[in-house]
């Protein structure tokens, strides 16, 4: 049984979508965090080391970080096949994207929030006017992130570009306003928000 550490409207919320996807077996263990204006704690039930959201326990097994976490499960839930497996010719893609996710995509709209110029040669990442017109590449063969295959990747990517939408961190394209369309309106999606605030 999955345990999922889990802070409403938070980067966990997406594993609910995910665990639904997947048909898994699971329960919601919901902790506090430290929240941006100040309030909140670690709660120290939650396994990751900062006490961030999301954590899952597979009857122990902890994983931390949104790209291991939707690896580990698309992997030990291969069932409804939200993840290509060792072998499977989009497993290269399927990683390269997830670790983007984490280790250049979100910097690089981190960086745009905080106004810091992105040090070419040093940072691990680029500029999100970078960033995007890759990512939109790859949406633009769509419909996926893996083309025809809906996966976790999408899970990740599809969340997160419809939190930001409006932002005006987020270029405007009828390619990302369509991919958030295909995202949203899957009934996963839709009973993981009704179920987000642990209901
Ligand atoms: N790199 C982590 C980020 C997790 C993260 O920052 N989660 C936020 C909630 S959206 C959090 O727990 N913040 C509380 C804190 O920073 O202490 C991942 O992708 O899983």
């Amino acid at each position: 049984m999955i345990t999922l550490f889990h802070h409403p409207k938070s980067r966990s919320t997406r594993f609910i979508f995910l665990l639904e996807e997947l048909e898994a077996p699971y329960q919601v263990k919901l902790v506090t965090i430290r929240r941006s204006d100040g309030t909140g704690a670690v709660d120290p039930e939650n396994p990751h080391p900062h006490g961030k959201t999301p954590a899952i326990s597979d009857d122990g097994v902890v994983v931390f970080e949104s790209p291991a976490i939707a690896l580990y499960l698309t992997d030990r839930f291969p069932k409804n096949r939200l993840g290509p497996l060792v072998g499977e010719p989009q497993r290269g893609a399927y990683l390269s994207w997830l670790c983007y996710y984490t280790g250049v995509l979100e910097p690089a709209f981190m960086s745009k929030f905080m106004n810091v110029a992105v040090p070419r040669g040093t940072a691990g990442w680029v500029p999100v006017e970078e960033a995007m017109p890759a990512v939109l590449k790859v949406l633009s063969q769509g419909p996926y992130m893996l083309g025809d295959r809906f996966s976790a990747a999408d899970v990740l990517y599809g969340t997160t570009f419809a939190m930001f939408a409006q932002s005006p961190l987020m270029p405007r394209s009828p390619v990302i306003d369509d991919y958030v369309q295909r995202i949203v309106t899957r009934p996963a999606f839709a009973r993981a928000q009704a179920l987000d605030a642990g209901g």
